[in-house]
């Protein structure tokens, strides 16, 4: 098995500027006869952080899709250390491959393997190799490839396709990656041009939720989901641990609104592991937190409060 240590400095030595490392396994399961990876029932599985905001999109991919019983499912431990992502026991096992480490499943498909080992995966338990593990790409492999199985709901719809894209593109750049620029900048001026950039984005989700519920007008899509996962985190763990301390969630009436709303709806809020949030967030990086201290604030934040986002439109499907 390869250990390798996780250095960050790689990725922040040139410019000060954290630059994430693009995911390397990009093969595509389809639902047609002699794909190379073809859509099955029972045959994927995917590998994922409760932690991790980009496994979150997979998680309530797969959740939304109702493809628990079609798509298996292996959480590592929230604690991350030299030897990456592990599965010491209890909750935290391998259920398809039973590794003790996720750099065992990236050694197996590729041996030598240099990249890194991130979350999430997707598996193919038949040829015992990784499809994918680009977030993006899996929650759009969930959407379309195991229709037969799934439900109905699209969260990539044909029509607004264009409308998504032009907002992933900045909502990726500026927020969901944009509090990381801020958290692992290693100078001032990465890191005020991350903060920057966070906030004038912010600010632009607030402005079209204010008069659109969801960011394409009245479907829920992926580019919401997307959001999502990043404000979910942000008052408990971005605005302290990655100094994102413009504003709050909580102090924008309309991200505030959409971000209850989305946690409201029918199980999402059991995709939410905030100790494990917390524990991987706070004792992970000892760059940013050495004494793995968690903060313990903010004192009242209320997920469950009304959230009043039906006055915007009709309810999605
Ligand atoms: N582009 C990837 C990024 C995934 C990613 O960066 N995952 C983090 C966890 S939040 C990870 O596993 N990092 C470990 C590492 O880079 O060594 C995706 O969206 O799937």
């Amino acid at each position: 098995m390869a250990t390798r240590s996780f250095e960050l400095v790689q990725e922040v030595a040139r410019t000060g500027t954290f630059e994430r490392q693009g995911s390397t396994f990009r093969s595509w399961v389809e639902d047609r006869e002699h794909a190379r990876f073809p859509a099955e029932a029972g045959r994927y599985h995917v590998y994922v952080s409760r932690a991790c905001p980009w496994s979150h999109r997979v998680i309530l991919a797969r959740t939304i899709k109702r493809l628990e019983a079609v798509i298996g499912i292996s959480y590592v431990h929230p604690f991350r250390d030299s030897r990456g992502w592990a599965f010491p026991g209890g909750e935290y096992v391998d259920r398809a491959e039973g590794s003790a480490f996720l750099a065992e499943a990236y050694e197996r498909a590729r041996p030598g393997n240099t990249d890194r080992i991130s979350v999430p995966v997707l598996w193919d338990t038949h040829e015992r190799v990784i499809v994918n593990n680009e977030s993006a790409d899996i929650v759009r492999m969930l959407n379309d490839a195991f229709a037969r199985w799934a439900s109905p709901v699209d969260l990539y719809p044909e029509p607004l396709r264009p409308a998504i894209e032009a907002i992933n593109d900045w909502v990726y750049r500026d927020i969901n990656n944009g509090v990381y620029r801020a958290g692992f900048a290693a100078t001032q001026d990465a890191y005020d041009r991350a903060f920057d950039a966070l906030f004038a984005s912010l600010d632009r989700a607030e402005a079209l939720l204010a008069t659109r519920r969801y960011l394409t007008g009245s479907s829920l899509t992926e580019a919401d989901w997307r959001l999502w996962v990043t404000l979910v985190r942000f008052d408990r763990v971005y605005h302290t641990h990655f100094r994102c301390n413009g504003r709050r969630v909580a102090d924008y009436p309309n991200l505030w609104g959409f971000t209850r709303e989305l946690y409201q709806r029918p199980g999402v809020a059991e995709t939410i592991a905030w100790d494990e949030i917390l524990k991987h967030y706070y004792t992970t990086h000892d760059m940013l937190n050495p004494k793995r201290l968690i903060p313990r604030g903010p004192i009242a934040i209320d997920f469950s409060a009304p959230h009043d986002r039906e006055r915007l439109t009709s309810a999605a499907p």
